[in-house]
């Protein structure tokens, strides 16, 4: 049976791959799985039959026989775990890994959708001019840390993971701010996903959905 997952009919950032679809994608092309994409409107994402999948009406959704998943974190973590290339086969290892994709999506991605809500859902709002700096300073704090972390190396903790795939996912969301740019070994890192095959195959497969039209 192939696995489905959703995705926006038309993502609203036009084919930039910041869509949460774009990180599923790239763990089914790593674990090299075929899959089916459904794509939904958003008015379908609030109908009965995607709130059965997804409580919150969002996408992506991944659907495996019997199985339906939402949270990407969790769907990329039952990708990595039953197929290889994205866990660590050491014990301890794979505990740091799965370690690495909380830290994506549970430390460094809040401040982020923090400035996603300042500069698009609040942007007309009077607070948003003082509190711009206060939400770029607390994301500044964050990739300082991971920063200092990383150093030199070219994944988290050894081999390229599944913690990898998360973090260069929320890390990419940043890229329009400038923020990346100050820090230079987080680029690289970030660029050194995106040259991956797996990621290439998952972004133009995502833009070949949400191009925009001529
Ligand atoms: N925690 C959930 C997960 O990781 O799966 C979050 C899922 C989520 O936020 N889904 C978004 C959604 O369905 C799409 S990815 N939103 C519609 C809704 O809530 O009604 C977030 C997203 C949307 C658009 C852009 N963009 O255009 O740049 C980037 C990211």
């Amino acid at each position: 049976m192939t696995i489905v997952i959703t995705a926006f009919e038309r993502s609203p950032d036009g084919g930039k791959g910041l869509a949460r679809d774009t990180r599923v994608r790239w763990a089914l092309e790593e674990a090299e799985l075929p899959y089916d994409v459904r794509l939904v409107s958003f008015q379908a994402m609030k109908e009965p039959a995607h709130l059965a999948l997804h409580p919150f009406g969002q996408i992506p959704t991944f659907e495996d026989g019997d199985l339906a998943l939402f949270e990407t974190g969790a769907i990329v973590l039952h990708i990595a775990e039953h197929h290889g290339g994205l866990l660590p086969k050491d014990g301890n290892a794979r505990a740091r890994a799965i370690a690495w994709m909380f830290a994506a999506v549970n430390t460094i991605e809040p401040p982020i959708l923090e400035l996603v809500t300042a500069k698009i859902l609040e942007a007309d709002k009077p607070w948003t001019k003082d509190r711009l700096p206060l939400v770029m300073d607390r994301i500044r704090e964050r990739l300082n840390q991971l920063s200092v972390r990383m150093g030199e190396s070219a994944w988290l903790d050894g081999a390229f993971s599944a913690g990898d795939l998360m973090m260069v996912s929320v890390l990419l969301r940043l890229r329009p701010s400038g923020l990346l740019d100050e820090y230079p070994n987080l680029s690289t890192y970030v660029a050194r996903g995106e040259a991956r095959p797996a990621y290439k195959r998952a972004f133009a497969a995502q833009l070949a959905v949400n191009a925009p039209l001529p």
